[in-house]
């Protein structure tokens, strides 16, 4: 058996359906700017890993303790895996099961508290997410959650806020870590604060991961006793999960994840992690994650130049949230008017946002997936005015039309996949 080809030949021959709507995403990829931060183009090699015979193996325990035969194989892969994410971030532990980064987090709450128990976590609406304590979560419905946001002067965290809380409501650990928040996060002042209180201090880096691995954005491993993560963001591997730890919580969390949680464990995506790792530890990997920050940044100064507000006024890493009030169109409206010219971006509520979630104030902008591409700051610049120009187009749609041209031909020059078909 080989070769992808043959595989792709297969699947079109027995489902064309399935295969259809897979060409059909091919097609909206390459020939659309992918604008969520929290999105990327793997690698084919990431890409052969997830489509392969590991799919077949159920290795539910741990490498040499499992509850199933014919394990050696898949042993070595969680091994290797294991290995890499300790290696890359320097990390003491590594559980690299969880099937994405909403499972890494739950397995800490599970692994650390008690239904009922106090933890603290970013708002949502304010950049945080989901997990970390929001009310229509697990993490808000079965634990008491204080919540932290920024400050409406500067849309920075603010310490004095969070020491705050954490001396009135002693929480049992304390999250930190976002999905809209653009600024470094200070891991050290959240250690300080934990430790004042006797709690643990977590940090979900799902969006800073490749930049983290990179050393082009500060690390928490030395502050923070536990790290979730996502694989797939900036760090460009598989849609999964993974935990890093210090030693004393290996126990605590390996039980979390299973038997707590997961079932069997997904080891093609596994192995793609270990793939993803590889890469991510590549001299050429740091020159990628230094360029998606250039980028963002560029991005973020060719919208000001148009009029636009970027909320904290910028972005050290990935992403930025834009404050589309100036512009007099709320959120959903320029999600709407960026898809039509394929500029695909997600509405986002911005600090203090007095729009529902599903309407939201801004939209919100990352770089990850171009940079993967190849774009660079000049392409950055022309994006910022195609966006200038499709908002301040978006009663003409011949305007728009002709802007979705620029837009195709703009991802034209960055082509992604080789074997694109159409
Ligand atoms: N849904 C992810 C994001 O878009 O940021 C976070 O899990």
């Amino acid at each position: 058996m080989h070769c992808k080809l043959q595989r792709r030949e297969s699947l079109k021959e027995s489902d064309p359906e399935v295969f259809d709507l897979i060409q059909r995403e091919t097609s909206r990829q390459e020939y659309g700017l992918e604008m969520i931060p929290s999105e990327n183009f793997v690698s084919e090699a990431v890409l052969e890993a997830m489509g392969s015979v590991l799919t077949n193996k159920y290795a539910e325990g741990q490498p040499r303790r499992r509850y199933y035969g014919g394990c050696e194989v898949v042993d070595e892969v969680e091994d290797l895996a294991k290995a890499r994410a300790k290696s890359l971030f320097g990390a003491e532990f590594a559980n690299v099961q969880p099937h994405s980064g909403a499972a890494a987090n739950q397995a800490v709450f599970e692994a650390l508290l008690n239904p009922g128990d106090t933890v603290m976590g970013m708002r949502l609406d304010m950049g945080g997410h989901l997990t970390h304590g929001s009310p229509v979560n697990f993490s808000g419905k079965y634990y008491n959650v204080v919540a932290y946001g920024v400050r409406e002067s500067d849309h920075l965290i603010d310490e004095t806020e969070v020491r705050d809380l954490a001396l009135k409501h002693r929480p049992k650990f304390i999250i930190c870590g976002a999905t809209a928040y653009s600024r470094h996060i200070d891991f050290a002042m959240f250690r300080r604060v934990a430790d004042e209180v006797g709690a643990v201090a977590v940090a979900d880096i799902a969006h800073y991961a490749g930049l983290v691995a990179a050393g082009v954005y500060p690390s928490p491993v030395p502050h923070c006793q536990i790290i979730t993560s996502t694989a797939h963001k900036t760090l460009r591997g598989p849609r999964s999960g993974f935990i890093l730890a210090q030693e004393g919580y290996a126990r605590a969390i390996n039980k979390a994840v299973f038997p707590g949680l997961q079932g069997g464990p997904h080891m093609h995506t596994i192995a793609a992690k270990a793939v993803a790792f590889k890469e991510a530890m590549q001299p050429a990997f740091k020159t990628y994650a230094t360029a998606i920050i250039e980028n963002a940044r560029a991005l973020s100064a060719g919208l000001i130049s148009h009029g636009f507000n970027i909320v904290s006024g910028g972005t050290d890493s990935h992403v930025m949230l834009v404050d589309m009030r100036a512009a007099e169109i709320n959120g959903k409206e320029a999600e709407a008017v960026f898809d039509r010219i394929g500029i695909t971006c997600n509405k986002n509520t911005i600090p203090f946002d007095p729009q529902p979630p599903l309407v939201g104030s801004g939209v919100r902008l990352g770089t990850p997936a171009l940079t993967t591409r190849g774009m660079g700051t000049s392409e950055m610049t022309t994006i910022a005015r195609l966006m200038k120009d499709a908002v301040q187009s978006r009663g003409d749609d011949a305007k728009l039309r002709s802007l979705r041209e620029e837009v195709r031909e703009l991802s034209r020059r960055f082509p992604l996949y080789d074997y694109r078909l159409i």
